[in-house]
């Protein structure tokens, strides 16, 4: 039988992402799934701390078992942000996003960046953190139509296409969160 686990997450995306990488021995539900339509806090200033604030809100409200990712772009040049306020770094969408950080890097040669995520992972009393990390630069402007967020701007180490390109096979193989997710798995497994 699946093995069903929640994902607090309203981002369709990350769902699909981490769906897709667990495979056929989880059922992975989602926040509509379990009737939580609400918006959870996010106001801690960590991905550690904005994750756990998710899997706690769900284990609380709704007392299921669950994970959450918050996760983010860190940008060398730019101290390391928009770091834990990628989602809200101009105030509108992705497209808003990703132009105010051309623009900020417009005059920047050092183009290094990082993807980051951490999943809190919350079963019975135990809490457990998983980090993952892609190393990469930001492009000169958008390229690709794949994935979401930044991933039109953000070319990871060893290729030269953006994860936009280079589509979910090989993202979902290589990116931050395919490395947490690695060890999520490892965890659930033990835990099962
Ligand atoms: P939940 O909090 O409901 O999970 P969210 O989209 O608000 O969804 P975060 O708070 O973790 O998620 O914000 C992460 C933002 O960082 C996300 O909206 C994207 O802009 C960016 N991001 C994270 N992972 C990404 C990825 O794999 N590719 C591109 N952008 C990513």
């Amino acid at each position: 039988m699946k093995q069903k686990i929640v994902f607090a997450t309203n981002n369709a995306h990350k769902l699909e992402e981490v769906a897709a990488m667990l495979g056929d021995a989880y059922e992975v539900l989602s926040l509509r799934a379990i009737g939580c339509n609400e918006d959870i806090p996010e106001t801690a200033d960590t991905f550690a701390g904005n994750a756990m604030l998710k899997a706690r809100y769900v284990k609380e409200h709704y007392g299921y078992d669950c994970f959450a990712d918050d996760s983010g772009l860190e940008v060398d040049a730019l101290g390391g942000a928009p770091g834990v306020y990628s989602a809200r770094y101009s105030g509108g969408g992705s497209e808003e996003n990703m132009a105010k950080l051309l623009q900020n890097m417009a005059e920047e040669n050092e183009r290094g960046a990082q993807f980051r995520t951490i999943i809190a992972l919350l079963i019975g009393e135990d809490s457990q953190l998983f980090e993952g990390i892609v190393r990469g630069h930001i492009t000169r402007e958008r390229k690709g139509e794949g994935g979401f967020g930044y991933d039109p701007i953000f070319v990871p180490e060893g290729y030269d296409l953006t994860f936009a390109e280079l589509g979910s096979e090989v993202k979902n193989r290589i990116s931050h969160r395919a490395k947490a997710v690695e060890q999520l798995v490892v965890a659930l497994k033990q835990k099962n």
